[in-house]
């Protein structure tokens, strides 16, 4: 019902809503077959070892259908699959009417509210829809691959901004050293103004045997450690609120423009300024009301 969005969504948004709050959030994300969803699994096993719930949402804006990344999660994802303690869900495009940007940040409070203290967003690629969906996670780790280089070029700056953590997986193949200098190069380049700001560690990992993995763990627990510490936290969690609210009065202004903009009143606005009897602006503010 939440990924419908409409008063259904409202309605069980403002139940759950009193009951969040609780949950940090980590997003995974980096190029298809990167290895986010095998990191992810070894992640879980982790957090459950430590005796923590946690949710997985693995979100996919390039596909039109989530019936290949659901089969192709719950495959890599199956030691949970039996595990009370991990919900586990893929969203894809479809279906949601008010994007995948408005509907994350839902889902992660169902999971909020469900009591799991940790919540996982896995999302392909990075674009748009990525950096936006990133913006809704604590802790942003990005993952790489040997021989990553020149491919992204264009992108890389779009990286930095929202990496938290640099992962290099699939770092048993050959490259990942150049791979690490060619992060590091990149980092050097960055300002980071002030002594004690954030730098994003790179961390090697072998997701399928789970080397690494442990570091990567310690990676994005020091991470909050720091933002908790900075106040750095609650600037970002105030800035995706004020941003939520934006897209979301954003939304109803624009189904609002779509009914002024639609039937017989409308139609008698476009011929008067046609017949050049009013001009578009005095239309427009008359269709308005205002
Ligand atoms: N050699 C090697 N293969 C890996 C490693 N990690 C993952 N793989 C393999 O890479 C393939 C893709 O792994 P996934 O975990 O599905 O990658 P993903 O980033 O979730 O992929 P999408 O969700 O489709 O974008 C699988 O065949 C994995 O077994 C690694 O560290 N080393
Ligand atoms: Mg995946």
């Amino acid at each position: 019902m939440l990924e419908m969005g409409g008063n259904g969504a409202h309605e069980i948004v403002a139940r759950l809503y009193p009951r969040t709050g609780a949950a940090y959030t980590i997003g995974i994300t980096g190029s298809p077959g990167a290895g986010k969803s095998t990191l992810t699994d070894r992640l879980v096993t982790l957090i459950r070892q430590g005796g923590d719930e946690v949710g997985v949402l693995a979100v996919d804006p390039s596909s039109p259908f989530s019936g290949g990344a659901i089969l192709g999660d719950r495959v890599r994802m199956q030691d949970h699959a039996t595990d009370a303690g991990v919900f586990i869900r893929s969203m894809a495009t479809r279906g949601h009417l008010g994007g995948l940007a408005l509907a994350t940040p839902q889902a992660v409070r169902v999971l909020d509210a469900a009591g799991k203290p940790w919540v996982i967003i896995e999302t392909v690629g990075v674009g748009q829809v990525e950096v936006e969906v990133a913006g809704a996670a604590d802790t942003t780790v990005v993952v790489v691959n040997p021989g990553w280089g020149d491919s992204v070029q264009a992108n890389k700056a779009g990286l930095l901004e929202i990496a938290d953590v640099f992962v290099i997986n699939k770092a048993d193949r050959d490259g990942a050293a150049e791979t690490r200098r060619d992060l590091e190069m990149m980092l050097e380049m960055t300002n980071f103004p002030d002594a004690d700001d954030w730098r994003p560690p790179i961390v090697d990992t072998v997701a399928t045997t789970g080397e690494g993995v442990g570091a990567l763990w310690r990676a994005v627990g020091d991470h909050r450690a720091s933002l908790e510490a900075s106040g750095e936290l609650d600037r970002r969690r105030r800035a995706r609120v004020r941003h939520e609210l934006h897209d979301i009065v954003l939304q109803r202004l624009h189904e609002r423009a779509s009914e002024i903009c639609s039937g017989e009143k409308f139609d008698t606005a476009a011929n008067a300024v046609l017949a050049r009897e009013v001009d578009p602006y005095a239309a427009a503010d008359r269709l308005m009301g205002s």
